[in-house]
C-alpha cells in the first residue's frame, strides 16, 4: 500500500533548488513520485513504507542542503 506525505521545504530559491530536492527524494528506493513546489516551499511524495521511511526523505532533502519538516 502506497503512502504519501507532505513535507515542508525550506531554503529553496530558484526552479534549480526544487530540481534538485526532487531529484534527492526520487533517488530514493521505494519512492513512486516526488514533486516540489517552489512557490508553496512543500513536497508531495508517494512511497512504500516497506521500502523506505518518511525520516527517510526528510534526511535526504537536508542531505541535500535544505531544511525539511514532516507535516501532519
Ligand atoms: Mo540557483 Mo537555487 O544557484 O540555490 S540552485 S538559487
Amino acid at each position: 500500500e502506497a503512502r504519501r506525505i507532505q513535507v515542508r521545504v525550506t531554503g529553496m530559491t530558484c526552479s534549480a533548488c526544487s530540481s534538485a530536492v526532487e531529484g534527492a527524494i526520487s533517488a530514493l528506493p521505494g519512492v513512486v513520485r516526488a514533486t516540489v513546489s517552489l512557490l508553496q516551499n512543500k513536497a508531495h511524495v508517494v512511497f512504500d513504507p516497506s521500502r523506505v521511511k518518511d525520516e527517510d526523505i526528510r534526511d535526504a532533502i537536508e542531505d541535500a542542503g535544505f531544511e525539511a519538516e514532516l507535516l501532519p
